[in-house]
């Protein structure tokens, strides 16, 4: 836990956790009931060689417990991470809401956020393709806040009655449980070309946002329509936004694959491991505000969560920051229990009536009374306020509280009315008295009829390399799917949104060329929508410098130094875990190997030189596997002196052919950096971190999946 700001951190929600806390150390074990344990080793039979016996209460109630330990995973989103952290507001936001916690930018909330994928089981990979949830709870002094957002600002339907038909249809196909948590299956594709409402939430999932690099490193959405209400009742509508720190990065389809295999875990240790290292994840929290009057002045409806609000036209301010700053104490009690519902608000914020949330403001707290056994599942530490509560609900399994008296209803006389509704004054929570004048019909608007447009405005967004990758992401996907008719549909529609895309899409899986459709008129693009012109640094970037006996302890301490300065985080990796001897008789313990680690977790590689470290490298087929990898996931590369040549003979893609020696000054093309004959090696590292805060190099391959039709 950070104790250096001068304020809050967190705190209260942790004062409030620490008493559950439990620490076995230097203690006797006991059975549940507290009695002392004498073996809990054999169970209790009729001779040692005998059979176990019914009254051996320990062992009943050790397998009981252990048969009942797991809970139903979540239905969607099973696969989480969740960490601690505050929130603190830049300047006050008395003008658009009366929410407590944004009035005070000297106040600090407590907030827990869970990262997610959604489609996979708990115990699937990280780095698939999947839309990202990102849900917080703010613990505020007006009761609990949810947040409960994904990092794709759009979602697949229109209204919440289709959840489950996308759910069916994106999760593993129900006959065979085939495949785990990707969408690349027919029955997604199946759904996707006969509802057309999906195709701009489509094109954010075949986009580098549904692979991100990190938690740490994408935006979070809250997708929905909301409302701000101020202390005079103004009310306004309003998206809620969170902005990383670090930028939006992704992987690359490749990567993130192999990934999946070589560290299924890569998301929730990089998460963890940042945190541990006190490299905070920071996200700024902005708002879009529209007001009431202008409701239906955009060439969109509002209310469609099918449709972004557009950043040039609907500016995202910036109003406050929160820091992840403490990782939890144990998995299963919080980030396994806590239950997050787009229902918890507090005064100052309301609902809209966008038919997603609306339906969404039902499901959350249903879902939890099966999957937390109970509606008392809001006494669980991770989800109980910070504020007192009281009323009259009571018993349900597992209450916690013990309830005096015998009053439990009202009104009464018995308690003095005890206890009682606050007023508006005292902080009573109020609805928004909107007027709604309206049939009763099961229907949808006209004003949500417009599928594409906005999914062309995405992909005019886009820079080159982004268009390649979602054209090669419609190439794995679609190309997963066997039924024929699905994938020309496939094709067919996405032409809808640019016929170049749709002819791409059907190049790589071998389907027709759709027919010409009626040019869509979206000519705009948003800057805000590519990741190109996101924040780009070193800091907290990984790095692997890769060292053999001989290797040179000047380059390797320079560039470890330099990378630290630089806020990057570094590993050496070598042959073994045994300890290695620099040229000079420099004694260094590797901290990977390659058999413990690989490319795929790193964002640079660094090869210091030494001339016998140079023969140890070129011998080694791993080196050469470990910077053709990294090469061909576009990562920064660099080497020095000796090492520099090595590099030819991995340089499949005849990145240094023209390389004939530096003289002192760092070489570099498309983030390879060579350096030779340097007495000060400060300048080049300069330069490595340079090119590894550009993230990737995607020039160095850009025409590579883009096949001409
Ligand atoms: Fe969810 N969603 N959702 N969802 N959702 C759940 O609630 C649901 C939607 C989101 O880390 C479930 O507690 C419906 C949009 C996140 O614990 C469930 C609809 C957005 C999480 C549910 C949606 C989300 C969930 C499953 C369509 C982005 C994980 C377990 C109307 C704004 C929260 C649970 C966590 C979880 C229902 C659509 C985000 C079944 C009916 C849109 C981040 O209640």
């Amino acid at each position: 836990m950070d104790t250096n700001n001068s304020v809050d951190t967190g705190r209260k929600k942790m004062d409030q956790l620490s008493p559950y806390l439990e620490n076995d150390m230097g203690q006797k074990a006991t059975t549940d009931n507290g009695l002392k344990i004498s073996n809990t080793d054999d169970s209790l039979k009729l001779g040692e060689r005998g059979p176990t016996l019914l009254e051996d209460f320990h062992f009943r109630q050790k397998i009981t417990h252990f048969d009942h330990e797991r809970i139903p995973e979540r239905v969607v989103h099973a696969r989480g991470f969740g960490a601690h952290g505050f929130f603190q507001l830049y300047e006050s936001m008395s003008e658009y809401t009366k929410a407590k916690f944004l009035q005070d930018p000297n106040l600090t909330t407590p907030v827990f956020v869970r990262f997610s994928t959604v489609v996979g089981s708990r115990g699937s990979a990280d780095t698939v393709r999947d839309v990202r949830g990102f849900a917080t709870k703010f613990y505020t002094e007006d009761g609990n806040l949810d947040i409960v957002g994904n990092n794709i600002p759009v979602f697949f339907i229109q209204d919440a009655i289709k959840f489950p038909d996308i759910v069916h249809a994106i999760k593993p196909e129900p006959h065979n449980e085939v495949p785990q948590a990707t969408s690349a299956h027919d029955t997604f594709w199946d759904f996707v070309v006969n509802t057309p409402e999906t195709a701009h939430m489509v094109m954010w999932l075949m986009s580098d946002r549904a692979i991100p690099r990190s938690f740490r490193m994408m935006e979070g959405f809250g997708v929905n329509t909301f409302r701000l209400i101020n202390a005079q009742g103004q009310a306004r509508f309003v998206k809620f936004h969170w902005k990383p720190l670090l930028g939006v990065h992704s992987l690359l389809r490749d990567e993130a694959q192999r990934l999946s295999g070589k560290d299924p875990d890569f998301h929730r240790r990089d998460l963890w491991d940042a945190i541990e290292q006190g490299n905070y994840p920071e996200y700024e929290l902005g708002v879009q505000i529209i007001e009431e009057s202008q409701e239906f002045s955009f060439d969109f409806d509002i209310l469609d969560p099918t449709k972004v609000w557009p950043e040039e036209l609907i500016p995202v301010k910036i109003i406050g920051k929160m820091t992840l700053n403490k990782n939890v104490d144990n998995f299963f009690a919080e980030t396994e229990q806590v239950a997050f519902c787009p229902a918890n608000i507090v005064p100052g914020i309301d609902f809209s009536n966008d038919p997603l949330l609306q339906g969404r403001l039902f499901s959350y707290e249903d879902t939890q009374l099966s999957r937390l056994g109970g509606p008392n599942f809001r006494q669980i530490p991770i989800n109980r306020p910070v504020v007192p509560v009281h009323n009259d609900q009571r018993d349900g399994g597992h209450q916690m509280r013990i309830h005096q008296g015998n009053v439990s209803y009202f009104p009464n006389m018995l308690a003095q009315n005890s206890p009682s509704p606050a007023d508006e004054a005292e902080g009573g929570f109020v609805h928004y008295a909107e007027r709604v004048d309206a049939h009763k019909v099961r229907a949808r608007s006209q004003s949500f009829r417009d599928h594409f447009r906005q999914a062309t405005l995405f992909w005019n967004s886009m820079s080159p390399t982004e268009k390649a990758h979602i054209v090669d992401a419609f190439h794995y996907e679609a190309g997963s799917v066997k039924n024929k008719e699905v994938k020309q549909a496939v094709a067919d529609m996405f032409a809808h949104v640019a016929p170049e895309l749709g002819e791409q899409i059907a190049v790589g899986i071998g389907v027709n060329r759709p027919p010409s459709v009626p040019a869509n008129d979206m000519k705009a693009s948003s800057a805000a929508l590519s990741q190109e012109n996101t924040i780009k640094s070193a800091r907290t970037r990984k790095v692997a410098v890769l060292v053999e006996n001989g290797f040179c302890p000047l380059a390797v301490n320079t560039m470890l130094n330099e990378l630290k300065a630089a806020g990057a985080v570094a590993e050496t990796v070598s042959s073994s875990l045994a300890p290695i001897t620099g040229k000079d008789g420099t004694m260094l313990e590797p901290n990977k190997s390659f058999v413990t680690t690989s490319s795929l977790v790193y964002d640079a590689v660094f090869i210091p030189g030494g001339a016998n470290h140079a023969d140890a490298i070129s011998q080694n087929i791993d080196v050469r596997l470990f910077i053709n990898e990294a090469l061909r996931h576009m990562k920064t590369v660099g080497a020095a002196d000796e090492a520099a040549e090595l590099l030819l003979m991995t340089d499949a893609a005849g990145l240094i052919s023209n390389f004939t020696g530096s003289e002192g000054t760092p070489w570099v093309n498309q983030g390879v950096v060579l350096i030779q004959g340097a007495d000060n090696l400060q300048p080049y590292c300069a330069e490595f971190i340079n090119q590894l805060s550009g993230h990737r190099h995607w020039g160095r391959l850009i025409d590579y999946p883009i096949t001409a039709a």
